[in-house]
């Protein structure tokens, strides 16, 4: 028999080719020796340095599987890996990449015009730009279809939209220079997709105040954008992608790295606590991890980050062969976003006392693992989106 290696279980290593495997080496060392030693005060001081995504830019992490544009073209699985390494340090510096790479960069390079693709993407990739999404509103979350942003014919710049309404709980706003802001055109009443510049609009029409003192994801950005008859060329509207197509196909390729990405975290979260394990003693000079309790905690935690990479691979696999449906991926992200919470939760409780302080870590990920569970469709949400592929009834409304 081979060894078993507690750190993977089931060996998932050995589904990754060569170039994967080099991939999410440059990645991890990276994170470790560059985001491992900022996060906590990062973290305290809510504060995120956008110059992690020129660093990251450097490495090609973003946009890593666009092919072309000054990007890697990586598989979705080298993709995932990256997330993984960055999500081992934090779900935050995770989630400035995850909009920046896929939901950005990944709606340009789906639906952009050549020349958007031109414009945007090399400077993106490098993380000279940076990008946010803006879907949500703070009247429609889990139901962006509702949405009450608006682009109408500019009433007097020809060729122009003018976009109106409000966007929260955006990753990246406030520092953002370039936004895809997803409205409804006054016309037809369809979604449709803008690149909003920031140089370009004049003062006052584009607001992006910071959201302060949040109580997870600390060590990312997170704003508004208000908008007030903001002047968009029509060169920046995506020309042929209508209604909500447009941003759940920037959202399949996020929640899939979501998927890997949280894997990380809790797999964080497991060395931490079995290290604590092994070397705090209660009770007769026992360390915890003599106790039959504990054991069974890390052994469901390090079962569910094995089985929850395996998914996730296979459904990386799907996706480079043109076999996946969203379907599959709302599986992976609820389930591994659901059993990294849950496990991250229990493993918590090994450090007892010390869990509360955060240099132990292990709080920060529990408070991060809510907002992953939440964003990006709630768990609920994607377990409906299950729901109505299991039975073909609809039960949102
Ligand atoms: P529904 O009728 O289901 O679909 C409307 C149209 O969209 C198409 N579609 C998809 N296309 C591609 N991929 C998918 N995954 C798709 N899902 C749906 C669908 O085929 C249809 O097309 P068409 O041509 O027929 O019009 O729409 P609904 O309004 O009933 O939607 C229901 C529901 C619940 C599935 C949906 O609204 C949902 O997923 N809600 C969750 C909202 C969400 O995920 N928001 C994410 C905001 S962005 C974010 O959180 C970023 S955080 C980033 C970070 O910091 O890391
Ligand atoms: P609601 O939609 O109000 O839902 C509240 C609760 O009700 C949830 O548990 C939900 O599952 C449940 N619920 C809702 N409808 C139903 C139903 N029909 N049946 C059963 N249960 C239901 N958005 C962006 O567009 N871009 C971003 O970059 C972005 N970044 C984010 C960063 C952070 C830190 C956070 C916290 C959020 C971010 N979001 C972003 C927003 C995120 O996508 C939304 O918070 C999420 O989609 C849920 O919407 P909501 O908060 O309005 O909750």
């Amino acid at each position: 028999y081979a060894t078993f290696n507690w750190e993977d279980p089931l060996n998932a290593k050995n589904l990754f080719t060569e170039d994967e495997l080099a991939i999410a080496e440059t990645a991890e060392r990276y994170c470790q020796e560059r985001l491992q030693p900022r996060v906590l005060q990062a973290y305290r001081d809510e504060h995120y340095d956008a110059k992690i995504l020129e660093e990251m830019g450097e490495l090609g992490l973003l946009g890593s599987s666009i092919k072309g544009y000054g990007c890697a073209g990586v598989s979705s699985v080298a993709g995932g890996l990256i997330t993984r390494a960055v999500e081992r340090v934090d779900s935050g510096y995770r989630s400035g990449m995850s909009v920046q790479s896929s939901l950005v960069m990944g709606g340009i390079y789906e639906f952009g015009t050549e020349e958007q693709k031109e414009r945007f993407l090399p400077e993106m990739a490098r993380g000279k730009l940076i990008g946010a999404f803006g879907l949500t509103e703070p009247n429609h979350g889990s139901d962006p279809g509702s949405m009450e942003s608006v682009a109408k014919p500019h009433p007097t710049k020809k060729g122009y939209y003018s976009l109106s309404g409000a966007k929260t709980w955006i990753t990246n706003s406030p520092i953002a220079d370039v936004l895809l802001v997803w409205a409804k055109l006054q016309e037809t009443g369809k979604i449709k997709g803008f690149l909003v510049e920031r140089k370009d609009c004049p003062p006052g029409t584009l607001q992006t105040p910071a959201i302060k003192d949040k109580n997870g994801l600390r060590a990312s950005i997170t704003g508004m954008i208000q908008m007030d008859e903001v002047p968009v060329p029509e060169a920046n509207m995506f020309p042929d992608v209508e209604g909500l197509k447009g941003p759940f196909s920037c959202l399949n390729s996020a929640r899939y790295g979501i998927s890997l990405g949280v894997m990380g975290a809790l797999e964080d979260a497991i060395a931490r606590a079995r290290t604590y394990a092994l070397e705090r003693k209660q009770f007769k000079g026992n360390p915890l991890a003599r106790y039959q309790l504990i054991q069974k905690k890390l052994a469901d935690a390090v079962t569910d980050a094995a089985y929850g990479t395996l998914a996730a691979v296979q459904v990386g696999r799907l996706k480079d062969e043109g076999k996946v449906t969203p379907e599959m991926i709302s599986m992976v992200k609820r389930q591994n976003c659901d059993s990294a919470l849950r496990n991250v939760r229990v493993l918590q409780e090994i450090f007892g006392g010390n869990a509360v302080s955060d240099e132990y870590h292990i709080g920060r990920h529990v408070a991060n693992l809510f907002v992953t569970q939440t964003y990006e469709g709630q768990s609920d949400i994607h377990s409906l989106i299950l729901g109505r592929a299991i039975t073909g009834i609809q039960a949102f409304v």
